[in-house]
């Protein structure tokens, strides 16, 4: 057995109870094989035993008051799981399905993903089994301080910056950051996504959605293919989703559908996103209103991949997303890019239908990267105590998706996968990760 298949099968054995974590570390450890199973120095500093293992995991108790005078218990999560090239980075997830497997999965992620970027930010995921829908701004409110009243003991600016995530948007982040101020009497960058009175930065709200699509145009670019009329499916109607549509749409593409956890909307005349903003920004209603206003566009319950035909596929709203059968429906009605706007919306059988049948396809480590990106932006902003324009912070944005698809690409070229960005991705984000984890020695 190769180094890196014996790190994944003690990995398993360990946590048979995670699968999304070992999905995503099968991804990761698969795809560093040609560096990490190769150069025995890896071996030796146990490098892979000691970046699979979070450095620091925290569960806690969240009680809170419902309007009515009700108690709940909710669980809290931090998971800070490596620190070598920067403070721990990474948002909060509130969604009823958050347990350690998917907290810990999306941690993994972002060790990866904040090396990509370029800047100095190490990996770390948290949340919450809380469901924000259907709760009074109130109750948001005390959730959302309860939350804080533990989570503080453990984050800071230079120490641990959360951020957004499913369920967590503007409005959460200004409560958590109310009470971390609170609680610390201390006015820092400790999270980022806040509102731009009170330090948050330009463009971090279009900012992975945006990034999501600058990638994708490179990689088509780069392909003798364009975003301009092309035919984009995207999931979703979230944060990612909105501000990919917003700016496939400014380029030229056809966007034909959205969709939420109870079905999606395919619309041929190109879907309105200004009612899909009222619908799920401001009335925080379901995506179905959208057939009220447009009678002519279609809703269906279910997943939108099982009916969706398009030249290039956006996933941005949640993990597993996307089977084998869905990838091989996309591949026979003409798809010929995947870029991920949610973290693994592809499952790993999807992944090799895509990559067999030779569609481009890169993963959410990297063409999601864009939004912790600018969080990092924010953080400095914060540091400096001054703001970038808008076109600033898009104009870096840009520069460092660019980047990240020409980085991806030389380590396709250097370990003889060309277009395989699956490895490209991941080796590129290890390697710093791995030098940094050299270099300070066994910690
Ligand atoms: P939002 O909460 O704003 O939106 C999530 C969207 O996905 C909603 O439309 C939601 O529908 C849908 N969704 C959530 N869970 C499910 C499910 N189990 N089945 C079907 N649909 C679902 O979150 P974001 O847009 O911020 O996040 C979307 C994805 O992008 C996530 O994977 C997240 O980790 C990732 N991501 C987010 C970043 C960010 O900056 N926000 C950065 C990088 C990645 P419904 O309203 O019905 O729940
Ligand atoms: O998955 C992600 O990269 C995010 N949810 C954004 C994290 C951040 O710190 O901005």
């Amino acid at each position: 057995m190769t180094y890196s298949q014996k790190v994944l099968e003690d990995l398993k054995i360990k946590n048979p109870d995670q699968p999304e974590f070992i999905q995503a570390a099968t991804e990761v450890l698969d795809a560093l094989a040609p560096v990490v199973d190769t150069d025995p120095v890896y071996e030796k500093a146990g490098l892979l035993e000691r970046l699979v293992e979070p450095e620091r995991q925290i569960m806690f108790r969240i009680p809170w008051v419902d309007d009515k005078g009700a108690v709940h218990v909710n669980r809290g999560y931090r998971v800070q799981f490596n620190s070598a090239i920067g403070p721990y980075k990474g948002g909060l997830r509130l969604h009823p399905s958050v347990n350690l497997s998917i907290i810990k999965f999306l941690g993994f992620e972002q060790i990866f993903k904040n090396s990509l970027t370029g800047l100095p930010i190490g990996g770390a995921k948290g949340g919450s089994d809380f469901d924000p829908k259907g709760k009074s701004d109130m109750e948001i409110m005390r959730f959302c301080q309860a939350f804080m009243n533990e989570l503080f003991k453990y984050v800071g600016a230079d120490e641990d910056v959360p951020a957004g995530d499913i369920g967590t948007g503007a409005r959460e982040v200004g409560y958590l950051y109310g009470q971390y101020k609170k609680l610390t009497n201390r006015s820092e960058g400790v999270l980022t996504g806040k509102g731009l009175s009170f330090g948050g930065s330009l463009a971090r709200t279009e900012a992975t959605g945006y990034g999501l699509v600058y990638i994708t145009e490179e990689l088509l670019k780069d392909h003798g293919k364009d975003m301009k009329d092309a035919r984009v499916a995207v999931s979703g109607s979230g944060n990612v989703a909105i501000y990919a549509i917003e700016k496939a749409q400014q380029l030229g593409a056809k966007v034909i559908s959205c969709s939420d956890s109870n079905g999606y909307i395919i619309d041929e005349n190109g879907i309105d996103l200004d009612l899909v903003k009222k619908i799920k920004e401001v009335d925080r209603k379901r995506i179905k209103e959208y057939v009220n206003t447009h009678p002519e566009a279609v809703y269906s319950e279910g997943s939108v991949w099982d009916n969706v035909t398009c030249d290039v596929a956006l996933p941005c709203a949640t993990q597993n997303e996307i089977n084998k059968v869905q990838a091989k429906r996309l591949v026979d009605n003409g798809c010929y890019a995947v870029c991920e706007g949610a973290n693994m919306p592809t499952d790993n059988e999807a992944i090799n239908v895509l990559l067999e049948s030779k569609v481009l396809f890169i993963p959410g480590k990297a063409s999601n990267a864009g939004g912790v990106a600018t969080s990092a932006l924010e953080m400095g902003q914060n540091s400096i105590r001054s703001s970038w324009t808008f076109e600033e912070v898009d104009a870096k944005l840009k520069g460092i998706m660019i980047n990240i698809y020409y980085h991806m690409k030389e380590a396709c070229d250097k370990y003889n996968v060309p277009d395989n960005f699956v490895v490209g991705a991941n080796i590129a984000g290890f390697m710093k990760v791995a030098d940094a984890m050299m270099a300070q020695g066994i910690v």
